[in-house]
């Protein structure tokens, strides 16, 4: 198959909030610096369902989604020397090239080379690798993985030992490494006290960093009371559910009682930007610090008194966990392998590629983690 083009099934999002149809693609050889996937699974993240919608920005369509995948390169092109083919591999969305400004500072895992294209559904060259009845379909996140081969930048992708089952380990594609991440990369954190507001797949792997680093309280909150029993088999100290309060205090409040002044640490990861007032405020005074992960919606902004900062609180946020992908994915699916980061809990559905659509509706069901997709 190497320098053919492909013709294969894929899960096509045609146009914003309908379903997606699966479709025989047609899928081109890599270009140079480009990497051919055959994509064996996928999870299905939020943010997949938030594109479809058609609420996020940057959506264009028609597209083929999926960020959260597991595969083995098929072939490359030139000047391709980090993956070779038969490698098993997970697609990155957040890029790194190790040679841009991002990549040199030693301040982020953003990287520069190939997002403005990725943002457009496109890859570096300005080109999408898909056709579909004789059009072409974006790429997503510079991954594509709803589909059964994928076309990635080299700077997209990174190899992983064989040991690791990849049928679990796409869930490090995303929510997983974002959670874990997160947590264990924020400054300052080991021995220190946490919330963490919203207990999916991200809230249940920020939960799994704070018992990976020590924290001494680790509080999750969630309205879902199913949400208990994960939260504390995750890690949790405690459950707090915001609708149980007394109904004369807050979160906020009942928080800062419950810590004596408020916590160290605490993580948003619902994307509802109420909730992630409430996570800046419930931070201790002098030195909280609160981090932003979940995706709010288009126009949706954040507020708070300024006060609040002036007093000491910190409001940051992390992409893809501060992880830089390249270097530090194998790190991760050791700790995966060595039982330090749990991953194969996680996966409380699975579906076949034809009934992708039924995953999408697995994921709004309250009993799900996450959803994946046997292509
Ligand atoms: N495209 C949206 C932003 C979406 C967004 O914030 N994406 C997250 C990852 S979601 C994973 O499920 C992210 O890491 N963004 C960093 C980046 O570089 O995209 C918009 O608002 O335009
Ligand atoms: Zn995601």
């Amino acid at each position: 198959t190497e320098g053919k083009t492909i013709t294969c099934k894929a899960a096509v999002a045609w146009e914003a909030g309908k379903p997606l149809s699966i479709e025989e693609v047609e899928v081109a050889p890599p270009k140079d610096d480009e990497v051919r996937i055959k994509v064996l699974y996928t999870g299905i993240c939020h943010t997949d369902a938030y594109t479809l919608s058609g609420k996020d920005p940057e959506g264009a369509f028609p597209i083929i989604l999926g960020h959260e995948g597991g595969g083995i390169v098929e072939s490359v092109g030139k000047g391709v020397d980090n993956v070779k083919v038969g490698d098993h591999v997970i697609p990155l969305y957040t890029a790194e090239c190790k040679e841009c400004k991002f990549c040199k500072s030693g301040k982020t895992n953003l990287c520069g080379r190939v997002r403005t294209t990725q943002g457009k559904g496109l890859l570096p060259d300005g080109t999408t690798r898909f056709k579909c009845k004789g059009k072409d379909i974006l790429s997503f996140m510079g991954c594509s993985t709803f589909s059964q081969y994928t076309v990635v930048s080299k700077f997209s992708v990174v190899t992983i030992t064989d040991k690791a089952p990849l049928e679990k380990a796409c869930l490090l594609g995303c929510g997983i490494t974002t959670g874990y991440g997160a947590l264990t990369k924020t400054p300052g954190i080991d021995n220190s006290t946490v919330a963490v507001f919203g207990i999916g797949c991200v809230g249940l792997s920020i939960l799994q960093g704070a018992r990976a680093k020590n924290c001494s309280r680790i509080i999750a909150i969630d309205t879902n009371p199913k949400k208990e029993e994960w939260a504390k088999k995750f890690g949790a100290t405690d459950f707090v559910n915001p609708k149980d309060l007394p109904k004369d205090k807050t979160i906020v409040e009942y928080l800062i009682e419950m810590t004596d002044g408020g916590l160290d640490f605490t993580y948003d990861a619902t994307g509802n930007v109420d909730v992630m007032r409430s996570a800046l405020e419930a931070c201790h005074k002098g030195w909280g610090v609160s981090t932003i992960i979940g995706v709010a919606p288009a126009g949706a902004e954040i507020a708070t008194r300024p006060f609040q900062l002036v007093t000491g609180r910190v409001w940051r946020g992390s992409a893809f966990g501060g992880v830089k992908g390249r270097t530090e994915m194998p790190g991760i699916v050791e700790d995966y392998l060595n039982g330090t980061l749990w991953v194969d809990e996680f996966v409380t559905h699975t579906q076949s590629l034809e009934d992708i659509n039924k995953g999408f509706d697995d994921m709004h069901a309250g009993d799900c983690i996450r959803c994946v997709v046997n292509m």
